[in-house]
């Protein structure tokens, strides 16, 4: 897998060559879950259609929603896509399955293998069936904003930028987890 730096150019950058830039968040609280992230990522990247621009570290994070489950692990990476938000989207689940995510038995909130969610694409605003964008708790959790942070601290999502948006909620609890991929 490439690790690109969190500093590097075109995660604030609008992106030169007319691909999309979209954020997918990581999670997860069932089994290996920071082995999943990277089999997610290979499976999310792996064509020309979706490229892996940054990553962001493993947080340890106290569960949000529903409190009586064990931690989560969350983390969010950068991609430049060709791919419609929907088809990015569809890409992510059908990770999420490869995973075995079964989300007929889990309850909303509740433990699961790994969630992929998609957090925004480009400057986009929708709102359908499948997808809302940019995703409608974004804003409210910090297992969320610590990692894009890391990343992408001055884009600016629905008007906030992402490092002031992440000054706005509690972050106790969590824990940046050393780096465990080559
Ligand atoms: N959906 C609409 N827009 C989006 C989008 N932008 N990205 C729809 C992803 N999904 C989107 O998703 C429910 C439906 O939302 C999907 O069918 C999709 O079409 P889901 O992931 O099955 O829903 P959920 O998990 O029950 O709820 P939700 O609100 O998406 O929450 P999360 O984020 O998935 O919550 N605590 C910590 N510390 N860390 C976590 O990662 N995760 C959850 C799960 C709860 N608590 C957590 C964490
Ligand atoms: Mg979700």
């Amino acid at each position: 897998m490439t690790w690109v730096s969190p500093s590097c150019a075109g995660v604030t950058e609008k992106m030169a060559d007319g691909l999309a830039e979209a954020f997918v968040g990581l999670g997860g609280n069932v089994g290996d879950v920071r082995s999943s992230f990277e089999r997610a990522i290979a499976i999310l990247c792996d064509d020309d259609a979706v490229r892996l621009v940054a990553r962001s570290s493993d947080y340890r994070t106290p569960p949000w929603g529903v409190t009586d489950q064990p931690p989560f692990i969350n983390a969010v990476i950068a991609v430049a896509t060709q791919l419609s938000p929907h088809d990015l989207f569809a890409r992510a689940l059908k990770a999420e399955h490869a995973l075995g995510r079964d989300r007929a038995h889990e309850r909303r909130w509740g433990p699961r293998t790994i969630d992929l969610d998609l957090l925004a694409y480009d400057d986009l605003v929708l709102h359908d069936e499948r997808l809302t964008l940019p995703h409608p708790r974004l804003f409210e959790r910090a297992f969320v904003l610590l990692p894009l942070a890391e990343i992408a601290e001055n884009r600016v999502i629905a008007g906030l930028r992402v490092g002031d948006a992440l000054a706005r909620v509690d972050t106790s609890g969590i824990e940046k987890l050393p780096r465990a991929w080559a």
